[in-house]
């Protein structure tokens, strides 16, 4: 089956990938092999991340920014990435009808991917899909994802360049930034430029960003677009890549991938002995020993080791 699967993908068949993506999402099993086999064919993609408030226009960027990509040669795997709730599938179905111009085609592929509750899986899952879309010849992998929390963070950890979305009334999210987004920015759009104030807030977004970056990331630039005529993409465009071509000639595009390769180790064995240790007999156990609400009496130290040994 997973041989299957796996030349389904290095033949670029797009139900294929779709499947495969299917069972990452939903936990469904794929073998190691089944990674290890891909392996050799899924480290030389591009991936970047897209993330902002919901309406910023982050779909319609990365459609722009397709065409960008195609016009330049490069085949382009997207993946929306929102947070579910059931009310969020008519959202789900604006992008897939936005973007749809181009699913017919070869050389992009686009899906959309719930987060299901377990956001702390995202970024695994993130990096696997990745893995596939870059095994089947995608050379740019685009991830967008609503900035509502811990959901950019996660996928910032899977990515090579994070670029972050504002509109001209995002005063509030710059305070926000100042607590933590800023760190994983490498690169901001101030989009729907149409609007009142975006060369204001562009200006006092580089100020910020000017005495706020730190170490060896080089200072992440600002661009102001308007994605819905196109009006400025050319210009980001080149951005996207003079600031790829910055953060290799520093070194620090190697380190950021190898510091998420060591990661992505420690979570699988995290994963791996947490998985084994939870057997059904230990799930019981536990139920026994926390049947009721005499059981707060026991310190949850002591439950905790004594399941650990075994008892
Ligand atoms: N006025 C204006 N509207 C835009 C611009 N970019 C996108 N939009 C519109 O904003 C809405 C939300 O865009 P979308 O790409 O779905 O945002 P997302 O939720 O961040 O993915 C859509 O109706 C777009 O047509 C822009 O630069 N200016
Ligand atoms: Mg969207």
């Amino acid at each position: 089956m997973d041989k299957r699967l796996i030349e389904g993908v290095r033949t670029n068949d797009h139900r294929t990938l779709s499947r495969v993506i299917s069972r990452i999402e939903f936990d469904e099993t794929l073998n190691d092999d089944f990674f290890i086999d891909l392996h050799e064919n899924s480290t030389q993609s591009i991936r970047l991340g897209i993330t902002g408030p919901p309406g910023s226009g982050k779909s319609t960027l990365t459609d722009q920014l397709i065409q960008q990509f195609i016009e330049h040669g490069k085949s382009v795997g997207v993946v929306a990435i929102d947070p579910t709730s059931p009310f969020t599938g008519g959202a789900l179905l604006g992008d897939r009808v936005r973007m749809n111009r181009y699913t017919w085609e070869e050389k992009v592929f686009i899906r959309s991917m719930g987060t299901h509750g377990d956001l702390g899986g995202l970024a695994r899952k993130a990096q696997d899909v990745g893995d596939v879309l870059a095994a089947s010849g995608k050379e740019i992998i685009i991830f967008e994802t609503v900035g509502v929390g811990q959901g950019e963070h996660d996928v910032a950890k899977a990515v090579d360049l994070t670029i972050v979305v504002l509109v001209p009334e995002s005063g509030d999210e710059i305070q926000m930034m100042k607590a933590g987004l800023i760190e994983i920015a490498d690169l901001f759009i101030i989009n729907k430029a149409d609007r009142d104030g975006a060369n204001r807030l562009a200006q006092l977004l580089q100020n910020i960003l000017h005495t706020a970056t730190r170490g060896d990331k080089p200072e992440p630039p600002v661009f102001t677009t308007i994605a819905n005529d196109g009006t400025g993409i050319t210009e980001l465009f080149a951005g996207i890549h003079d600031q790829m071509e910055k953060m290799k000639l520093n070194g620090f595009l190697n380190n950021k991938r190898l510091e998420r390769h060591r990661n992505r180790v420690l979570g699988l064995v995290q994963e791996k002995l947490l998985g084994d240790f939870w057997t059904s007999e230990k799930r019981e156990a536990l139920e026994k020993k926390t049947n009721s609400i005499d059981s707060i009496k026991a310190s949850p130290h002591e439950i905790s080791e004594s399941l650990l040994k075994h008892e």
